[in-house]
């Protein structure tokens, strides 16, 4: 078992990570940059370091850092979170040449999902459902783009290999634009990822964002945890998720779970990963696995009484995991509203002291948030300053909770998109409905 973990991140998920580590009885060692001296996880770990100064290249992304307040403190693993290190194979590698344990998939899977194109052929040998495309890197060869375009048929995407989020793809609705559009790609591809590997898939015009949570400890056992619907976005970044995915056919559902436990075992997966999947006209397809916890863990932890941190450090320690599918029982439904220090109307960050801050509470009410009355947020990190996550027997039940919620919590002194969820998203009829797709949160804010 682990003794001393070294939290290798910040704000909310620092702290989530903290409290699992102490439910387990391990020690815990925060880092934090210099902005971030007055974060709550900070006062509550066991120990703490400064790894530099505020902005994250030097501090959070700072391996040599990470690695010697490891060493400093005599601790045995390091828990990237999400973001900043987390699904960077290099560090992974570091971590465990310098003798500690990764909480995460070995390095070298880390590597094939970081690969998109070596992602996808991995799941398509073993059976997950992709999208029709190029099957690998699209070549130099202009006859042969053209080719395949025609094949796959219009519109298609180009995406980079090294790309995944929404960072570096292109749309192409014709056979004009198709030569122009993989240069572009291939280009801005080297420049941002120093790799112009593109490839090329039939663009779906009006899927849904799901995803599968699986846990697995590299000891051949794999689970899955359901489904999340993650589909209200704004330029790539989601704003809302749920567990269950609204509206889809059980049998969908499990054959796709089913796939998914496959390609862990076949790939001999070790900690939680989220196989993502556009959904559209009731067929899934994958798009990319990622490789660490995710913001919106918490849904499926809700519905399926999972603590998804806690798998990760058992895995981690070498243990098996603790449940296997058939004590898995998924019951009701969940609804997680990020709440972010931005303007609501024209999303421009919105940092500062929160001179007031009061959560939501009840029944099936949970808040993950490092923030306090008192705490500034830093300008230099992302905006993320709660996650309201709500349970309900059903769907509808889930969304009056949350309904309340919104009205219950007040943050004063900085800007929220807690008026955003509480006067448009949660009053939506359509979203209330359920199972919009990828773009209706983008057209709903054009149009009002
Ligand atoms: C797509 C797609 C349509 N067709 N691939 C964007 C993020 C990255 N994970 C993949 N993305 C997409 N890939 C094909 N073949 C549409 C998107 C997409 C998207 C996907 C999930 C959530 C939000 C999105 C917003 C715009 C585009």
């Amino acid at each position: 078992m682990l003794e001393k973990v070294v939290i290798a991140n910040r704000g909310e998920i620092a702290l989530r990570i903290l409290r699992a580590c102490k439910e387990l009885g391990i020690r815990t060692v925060a880092v934090y940059s210099s902005a971030d001296r007055d974060l709550m996880h900070v006062r509550l770990a066991d120990e703490s370091v400064c790894i530099g100064p505020a902005s994250s290249t030097d501090s959070y992304l700072n391996i040599p850092s990470l690695i010697s307040a490891a060493e400093v403190t005599d601790a045995d693993a390091i828990h990237p979170g999400y973001g900043f290190l987390a699904e960077n194979a290099d560090f992974a590698e570091s971590v465990e040449r310098s003798g500690f344990v990764f909480v995460g998939p070995r390095p070298e899977t880390i590597r094939l999902m970081g690969n998109k194109v070596s992602a996808i052929n991995a799941m398509k040998k073993a059976g997950v459902p992709t999208v029709p495309g190029s099957n690998g890197p699209v070549g130099e060869n202009a006859d042969e783009a053209l080719r395949l375009g025609r094949d796959i048929g219009y519109p298609v995407i180009i995406k980079a290999a090294a790309g995944g989020g929404g960072r570096g793809m292109r749309v192409v609705e014709n056979e004009n634009q198709l030569l122009n559009a993989i240069t572009l790609t291939r280009s801005e591809a080297k420049n941002a990822f120093g790799d112009d590997t593109v490839y090329m898939e039939k663009f779906l015009q009006h899927p849904r964002h799901v995803e599968i949570q699986v846990l697995a400890d590299g000891q051949g056992n794999a689970i899955h945890l359901g489904d999340r619907d993650c589909s209200l976005q704004r330029r790539h970044q989601k704003v809302v998720e749920e567990a269950p995915a609204p509206g889809i056919p059980q049998t969908l559902r499990d054959d796709v779970a089913e796939a998914c436990i496959k390609a862990c075992q076949e790939i001999g997966y070790r900690g939680a990963g989220t196989f993502e999947f556009l959904y559209e006209n009731e067929r899934f397809y994958f798009i990319e696995m990622n490789t660490r916890v995710q913001v919106e863990h918490p849904v499926t932890e809700m519905i399926s009484g999972v603590d998804i941190v806690k798998e990760q450090l058992l895995v981690a320690g070498g243990n098996a995991l603790s449940l296997t599918q058939e004590q898995v029982h998924l019951s009701g439904h969940a609804i997680e509203a990020r709440i972010n220090a931005e303007d609501p109307d024209r999303f421009t960050p919105s940092p500062g002291k929160i001179t007031y801050f009061h959560p939501p509470g009840g029944n099936g009410v949970r808040v993950d948030s490092h923030i306090y009355t008192g705490y500034t947020v830093p300008p230099y990190y992302d905006s993320l300053v709660a996650k309201l996550i709500t349970w309900g027997p059903t769907r509808d039940v889930a969304m009056a909770r949350m309904r309340n919620a919104l009205e219950e919590t007040v943050i004063e002194g900085i800007k929220t998109n807690v008026p955003l969820h509480r006067e448009r998203i949660f009053r939506d009829p359509a979203f209330a409905a359920g199972g919009v797709d990828i773009h209706h949160l983008e057209k709903k804010l054009r149009s009002n």
